[in-house]
């Protein structure tokens, strides 16, 4: 059956625990903003480390920003947190609830774990935080995955439906800031289009430019 409840409003602002620098950070913000949600920032200091004190640990075992905390029901994981936000603040138009729309959601979501965690994500981790990254690898990922999108894009103007939905908050982030990871964007005329198109989205919140990018 599917859910016919009316989006929740909520009691008290939500709290974001988040690093500025943070893509998985970043999708979660955006996703409140696009809401029109109420919500506070709380910095991580994850350079310093205290994503691994006791007190952040009690709230994200795994020691990673996002995290969420609305009103006492804490969630980690920047995807679940898209999924909740759209489950319990929207009516349905940016987590579909019929089964074919919300399978093609969680297709996108998969990539955004998948093919943009270990390309365009890892890139930028590299090049920005000097971690140990397999940067060849990570490059290439990044532009067989831009190619793919860019005839997806080109077919249509958002990823997973005929409008915004959670699938374009989750990939938009890492995306935007690829040049950060030296992944070049300009070949990819209906990626960039997709990207001006999310950030005219109403509500639209900006993620940190961290360098200059490639294209400027
Ligand atoms: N699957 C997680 C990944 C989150 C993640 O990788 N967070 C990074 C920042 S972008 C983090 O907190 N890293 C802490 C560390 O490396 O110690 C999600 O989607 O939220």
């Amino acid at each position: 059956m599917q859910q016919t409840n009316p989006p929740a409003v909520p009691a008290r602002p939500l709290v974001l625990y988040r690093s500025p620098l943070s893509g998985h950070a970043h999708r979660a913000e955006l996703m409140l903003g696009l809401l029109g949600l109420p919500y506070r920032l709380v910095d991580v200091d994850l350079r310093g480390g205290e994503q691994r004190s006791e007190a952040f640990l009690r709230l994200n075992p795994f020691g990673q920003v996002p995290v969420l905390d609305d009103d006492g029901v804490v969630l980690a994981d920047s995807n679940a947190i898209l999924v909740y936000l759209a489950t319990r603040y929207d009516d349905g138009r940016w987590l579909p609830r019929d089964p074919v729309g919300a399978a093609g959601v969680q297709r996108w979501l998969s990539v955004a774990a998948g093919e943009i965690a270990f390309g365009p994500a890892a890139a930028r981790l590299g090049v920005l935080f000097g971690r140990p990254v397999p940067m060849e690898d990570a490059v290439a990922r990044a532009q067989r995955l831009f190619t793919l999108m860019e005839s997806v894009l080109a077919a249509g103007a958002f990823l997973a439906a005929d409008h915004a939905t959670i699938a374009d908050v989750a990939a938009y982030s890492y995306i935007a800031r690829a040049e950060e990871g030296n992944v070049p964007l300009a070949p990819y005329p209906a990626l960039n289009a997709w990207l001006r198109r999310v950030e005219a989205l109403p509500g639209f919140v900006p993620m940190l430019v961290s360098k200059p990018s490639l294209a400027a």
